[in-house]
C-alpha cells in the first residue's frame, strides 16, 4: 500500500464533480486501501478521491475505529442540526465551525460493489456529510460567513507561506491499530 500525496486548496480536482463509479475492480480496491494509508498517516477521520487527485465518487471513513468506504454514496436521510468545528486534509490547520444534519442515513456500495445503508449521529453524520461535499466540489470553508472565510483564507495564505503547489506530501507513519481489514 502507498501513501498519496494529498490535494490542497486550490488544486482544481477539489471544486470538480466527481465520477460516478461503474465497476468496483481490484484496481478500485488498490486505491481504496491506498486511501486509507493516506487517511491514517495524515491523523484524518475521513478522505475522499478527489483529494488524491482522482476522480471517482468515493470517500474513505474511520471515526472510531469502524473504517468503511462509500461509493456512490447519496443522502437518503438528514435531519436535525448540529453545530461543530470542521478541519479539512486538503486546508491544514483552518478550522472553522460549521452546521450539518445532525443525523444522515447514506446509502453506497460496499468495497465488493454491495449496496448498503449506514444510519449515522453527531462526528460520523458530520464526516459523512463533509466526504459527500468533497465528492460534489464543496468544501467546509463554503459554509463559513464571508468575514470568517476571509479570515481562514487570510490564514491559509499565511500558513503557505509562498507556496504554490497543488499537493503536499503525508509521511508514512506506523498505522498498526488503525488499518482495515485487520491487515498487518
Ligand atoms: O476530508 C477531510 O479533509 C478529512 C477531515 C474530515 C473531517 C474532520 C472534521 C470534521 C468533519 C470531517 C479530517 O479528518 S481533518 C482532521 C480532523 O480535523 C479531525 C481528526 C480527528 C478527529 C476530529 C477531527
Ligand atoms: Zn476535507
Amino acid at each position: 500500500m502507498s501513501v498519496l500525496d494529498i490535494y490542497v486548496l486550490g488544486a482544481p480536482i477539489l471544486r470538480q464533480e466527481t465520477t460516478p463509479v461503474t465497476a468496483v475492480t481490484d484496481e478500485l480496491r488498490r486505491l481504496i486501501d491506498d486511501m486509507f494509508e493516506t487517511m491514517y498517516a495524515a491523523k484524518g477521520i475521513g478522505l475522499a478521491a478527489p483529494q488524491v487527485g482522482r476522480p471517482e465518487r468515493l470517500s474513505v471513513v474511520d471515526v472510531a475505529d469502524s473504517p468503511f468506504v462509500i461509493i456512490n454514496p447519496e443522502i437518503v436521510l438528514a435531519e436535525g442540526k448540529q453545530k461543530g468545528e470542521e478541519g479539512c486534509l486538503s486546508i491544514p490547520e483552518i478550522y472553522g465551525d460549521v452546521e450539518r444534519a445532525q443525523r444522515v442515513v447514506v446509502r453506497a456500495l460496499d468495497r465488493e460493489g454491495v449496496p448498503f445503508e449506514t444510519d449515522a449521529t453527531d462526528l460520523v453524520a458530520r464526516c459523512l456529510q463533509h466526504e459527500i461535499d468533497h465528492l460534489h466540489g464543496r468544501l467546509f470553508i463554503d459554509y463559513l460567513s464571508v468575514v470568517k472565510r476571509r479570515a481562514a483564507l487570510a490564514k491559509w495564505e499565511k500558513v503557505r507561506q509562498g507556496d504554490r503547489s497543488h499537493v503536499r506530501s503525508v509521511a508514512a507513519r506506523e498505522t498498526a491499530g488503525r488499518r482495515p481489514h485487520g491487515e498487518l
